[in-house]
């Protein structure tokens, strides 16, 4: 019998939350099993050693943005989250790498240090680093409501994941950055937006905030 997939997660991972929005948003439910701190049990699963991975009885997909695509295209009732037409997939593929190779990593460099080097502040370079993202994404968004148009796609979910981390500690000032504001904005009214994406940040920010303490203490001993 075909069971749920299972994804391996961490909620505090913007990657992670990304998948599970977009399984939220196609409707399909999964196994979700929160691994925070056991990530050794899943290098089996995972030769690079990151979450989210997901199971679909057997099929192992690694990626959040692999995951994502590869959700959509098996359970989703229709393509407007990851488009067929190669046009319009081109343009949802060049964001999710924007995410991957931008976004996302920039929003990590900036607690990385704190999660694992022993640093008790971030660094004015990554918060520099992070904030040119958002300049970037200002243009991308144009005068359009989502990142590729006027469909919501799962670019948004991974890109709006990745910015709102990074906000938390590289500000985005909304004077400058209207159009993110008003597309953030947007993404909130979506049912299972807020409800997945809060959860991981108050975790983010709660890890965060107590490595900070563990790292002075050992500083100060
Ligand atoms: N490109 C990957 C990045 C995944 C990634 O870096 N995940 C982090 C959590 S945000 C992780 O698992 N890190 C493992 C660790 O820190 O040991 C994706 O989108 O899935």
């Amino acid at each position: 019998m075909t069971k749920k997939p299972i994804v391996y997660i961490a909620i505090r991972s913007p990657p992670c939350r990304a998948v599970l929005m977009t399984a939220a948003a196609i409707g399909l439910e999964l196994d979700v099993q929160d691994i925070f701190r056991n990530l050794d049990k899943i290098t089996n699963l995972n030769l690079c050693r990151t979450v989210p991975i997901l199971d679909d009885n057997g099929v192992i997909v690694n990626d959040s943005h692999v995951i994502d695509t590869y959700l959509v295209e098996k359970y989703a009732a229709d393509d407007s989250l990851y488009p067929k037409d190669p046009q319009k997939r081109r343009e949802v593929d060049t964001l999710l790498y924007f995410d991957a190779c931008h976004l996302f990593p920039r929003a990590r460099l900036i607690v990385e240090p704190i999660f694992n080097h022993g640093a008790v502040e971030f660094e004015e370079f990554h918060i520099k680093h992070m904030q040119e993202t958002y300049k970037l994404s200002e243009n991308i968004l144009g005068g359009s409501s989502y990142l590729c148009g006027e469909q919501l796609t799962i670019a948004d979910l991974h890109a709006a994941t990745s910015i709102t981390s990074g906000m938390l500690y590289a500000p985005l000032h909304d004077e400058t950055h209207p159009r993110i504001r008003a597309w953030l904005n947007r993404l909130s009214q979506l049912p299972y937006f807020d409800k997945i994406n809060k959860e991981g940040l108050d975790v983010l920010i709660a890890n965060i905030k107590q490595k900070i303490e563990e790292n002075a203490k050992s500083k100060a001993q």
